[in-house]
């Protein structure tokens, strides 16, 4: 069981007053759940401890980034031989080509490959570009997909079935949320309806997504979509942020068997530091600067110590048996906490696409972000905290994908049951 947490509350009561939100990032403000941020001191392997020194199973795992766990020692070494030699130059380095390499090795869609800093800037590049090789304004997104927060993709889906888009955040203009429509996951029908005026550049699919928590395309979505899109001049993107890497080496692409026009990684790609690229068909991306009329551009743009952390983390993740492995623990953990709440007559359902997955307090199917909002966000929240109060520590959000990581053991994803067993007793 996991102590008290009087540091961490000082430090939050410290943050809060500099900090909107005492937070970099809203979501570790633990809102949904009803319980204040952990600020987090260190981390190894599979676990992470808090300021007060309470250690946690970690299936958060910075939110996908963390594949091989916490300070994971080879990725240690790349990063301080890299440091060794400065830390960045804004010039060219050899390890961005490496990189780039590396990702188009695994990811041969990605004919031409841009690193960026984030997965924000990947996808609201990756946009850019479809605009200006498409010459057309409007984009199509999902219903409760998140692909960072660039103004024309912080759209909220109207009501109807294809919707234009409305302001999903305060500050974002009318006229950036124009040109977004949004349709609802998995929805053929009002994509085709969308698609079929001719006007649309590109569909920006989270290739899995994960952000509305772990819901998967239906079998024929993915080849359907890419017929649809293909037939109409429209251009295909898959935002593999988080799938990149995770669910295959070659990500949900190289299980769907499809080959987007444009690509983003992120995540775990940078292997814990900030980077991420876009990429795809050559003819899109050389209209890029300084060959082309679309502007982007990058201070630190595939910094050499993220280009090493991230080389590193794809060269370990090419070991035999590594997916396996992740698709074993992920399946173990998704499997175990289902049946245990079964076992007490609670609603649940589980999504899960090798070692992501979402534990949904529903009886299900949760196939998109109006099924996933019929989810039990109180049991949730009551969820979260006894898995926390048992040493268990999860995504603070019913719509986010839970990852196992090659650092946990047989024995550390028995005690996650463990402590699912205990808690859904309770709740
Ligand atoms: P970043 O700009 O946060 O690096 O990436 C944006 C992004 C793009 N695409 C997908 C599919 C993503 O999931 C993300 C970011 N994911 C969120 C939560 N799943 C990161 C956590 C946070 O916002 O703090």
């Amino acid at each position: 069981m996991s102590g008290d947490i009087p540091r961490s509350r000082d430090i939050f009561a410290r943050a809060q007053e500099i900090i909107p939100g005492g937070v970099n990032s809203p979501v570790r403000a633990c809102r949904q759940v009803g319980c204040e941020p952990l600020f987090m001191a260190r981390g190894e392997g599979g676990r992470v401890y808090d300021a007060d020194g309470n250690e946690y199973l970690d299936l958060v795992g910075s939110w996908g980034p963390l594949i091989l766990g916490h300070a994971h020692l080879e990725i240690l070494e790349a990063i301080g031989r890299a440091m060794a030699s400065g830390t960045t130059f804004g010039a060219p380095t050899e390890i961005e080509v490496e990189f780039a390499e590396a990702i188009r090795a695994a990811m041969p869609s990605m004919e031409r490959v841009r690193a960026v800093s984030s997965g924000t800037e990947a996808t609201m590049t990756a946009l850019r570009l479809a605009r200006g090789f498409t010459r057309r304004d409007k984009i199509l997104k999902i219903d409760g997909a998140y692909h960072g927060h660039s103004d024309s993709l912080l759209v909220a889906a109207g009501s109807g079935a294809a919707t234009l888009g409305i302001p999903g955040s305060a500050g974002v203009t009318a006229g950036a949320a124009r040109d977004t429509l949004v349709v609802p996951h998995n929805d053929l029908a009002a994509t085709e309806a969308v698609l079929a005026t001719g006007e649309i550049a590109a569909v920006i699919v989270e290739a899995i997504p994960g952000n509305m928590g772990c819901v998967p395309p239906l079998p024929d979505y993915p080849e359907k979509l890419r017929a649809l899109t293909a037939a109409h001049g429209t251009l295909l993107i898959y935002d593999e942020v988080i799938t990149g890497f995770r669910v295959a080496y070659g990500g949900a692409q190289a299980l769907h068997g499809i080959t987007p026009d444009l690509t983003c990684v992120g995540k775990i790609a940078g292997g814990g530091l900030p980077a991420a690229a876009f990429g795809g068909r050559a003819d899109i991306m050389e209209l890029l600067a300084p060959l082309g009329p679309v502007y982007q551009a990058g201070t630190l743009s595939g910094n050499p110590l993220a280009m090493a952390a991230g080389l590193k983390t794809l060269e370990i993740l090419r070991r035999p048996g590594t997916y396996e492995r992740l698709d074993r623990l992920g399946q173990i953990v998704a499997e175990g906490w289902l049946a245990e709440a079964r076992a007490r007559g609670i609603p649940a359902c589980v999504n899960r696409v090798g070692s992501m997955f979402t534990l949904f307090f529903q009886e299900g199917p949760v196939t998109d972000y109006a099924s996933a909002k019929r989810s039990d966000l109180q049991r949730f929240g009551a969820f979260f905290r006894g898995m926390r109060a048992r040493g268990v520590s999860l995504p603070p959000s019913q719509f986010e994908a839970a990852f196992t990581s090659l650092a946990l053991s047989d024995d550390d994803v028995g005690q996650i049951c463990e402590a699912a067993r205990e808690t859904l007793r309770e709740i």
